[in-house]
């Protein structure tokens, strides 16, 4: 039983992992905070009033004070602000930088031996900021955007395929941003390579239809971004978490010479369990990939810059 988790916003995708999380897991207590005058005491007695269905035992609390997250298990932190149409993530940096530095100074004073979970955009800078600001060891820091970019894939390719989701394998690495790493030998349709399954042309529109499903769905929705798969994504890290699950999941983390990388967060396959990413598992690479992943040293370098 995860005794004590808190969300750190309670906006769209915030509010959604509270409910993933009474929905899938035992808690203790279970905190919502957000600046925003009223959000997270209006969401908490909301998802309160699920108790009666869901008959769960969780102590709720929404609030705008961060104190109350004292001594988490877990903390997730989603605050700051969501693409709109025609924004990149990366248009987010100013503001969510300044938001994960707050975060950083509350979680480090107040639960110091929490496993962060970061899913506030640009992901992985962000990771790298809340890695660095609460000094915490990198394994307890982990950014969510791969897995959901997976599950994004495994959606498109079942259809695409016409084949159930147990016949399919594969995962995104890389960033999560439009330079995140699709590799078509890594992903297998009934044990046939990308490429193999849907052919090279289209193996190639497949990917690039992935990386762009994120900004595909705030073109429908315009001024907020996706939040039901991202909000799953993130309960299903904190269930491998919680359950001690030793499962592969890829998340953003700190690299320390792994993949050729230093002092670069982007998300990377990680044996996930209670201790946090337990394992960073370094695959063999191919060419393209070791391309692909110079491009990745250079784009995290001009965006620290910017920090
Ligand atoms: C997305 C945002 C949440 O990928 O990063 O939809």
């Amino acid at each position: 039983m995860a005794k004590k988790i808190s969300v750190i916003g309670s906006g769209a995708v915030g509010s959604t992992l509270a409910f993933s999380l009474l929905c899938r897991l035992q808690l203790e207590e279970l905190v919502l905070v957000d600046i925003t005058e009223g959000l997270a005491k209006g969401n908490a007695l909301d998802l309160e009033d699920t108790r009666g269905v869901l008959g769960f035992n969780t102590k709720i609390i929404g609030t705008q004070d961060y104190d109350y997250i004292k001594d988490s298990t877990i903390v997730i932190v989603t605050a700051g602000i969501a693409r709109k149409e025609g924004m990149s993530r990366l248009d987010l940096l100013k503001t969510n930088a300044k938001v994960a530095r707050q975060a950083s100074s509350k979680i480090k004073e107040l639960c110091p031996s929490a496993i962060v979970i970061v899913v506030t955009n640009p992901l992985d800078l962000i990771t790298y900021i809340i890695t660095k600001e609460t000094g915490f060891s990198r394994n307890k820091v982990l950014g969510m955007g791969a897995s959901l970019d997976t599950s994004r894939l495994l959606n498109i390719l079942s259809q695409e395929t016409n084949t159930q989701i147990p016949y399919l394998k594969g995962y995104i690495w890389g960033m999560h941003s439009k330079d995140m790493i699709v590799s078509g030998w890594r992903i297998k349709v009934k044990g046939n390579s990308l490429e193999e399954a849907l052919g090279k042309e289209a193996a190639e529109s497949f990917a690039q239809r992935v990386k762009l499903r994120g900004a595909e769905i705030v073109g429908y929705l315009k001024n907020r971004s996706a939040h039901f798969a991202p909000a799953l994504a993130c309960c299903a890290l904190i269930e491998a978490i919680a359950h001690d699950k030793n499962e592969i999941i890829p998340v953003s983390i700190l690299l320390q010479g792994e993949y050729g990388l230093k002092n670069v967060c982007m998300a990377v396959p990680c044996v996930i369990n209670r201790r946090g990413a337990e394992k960073i598992i370094e695959e063999k690479l191919n060419l393209q990939e070791k391309k692909q992943l110079q491009k990745v040293k250079e784009v995290f370098k001009e965006c620290t810059t910017l920090l």
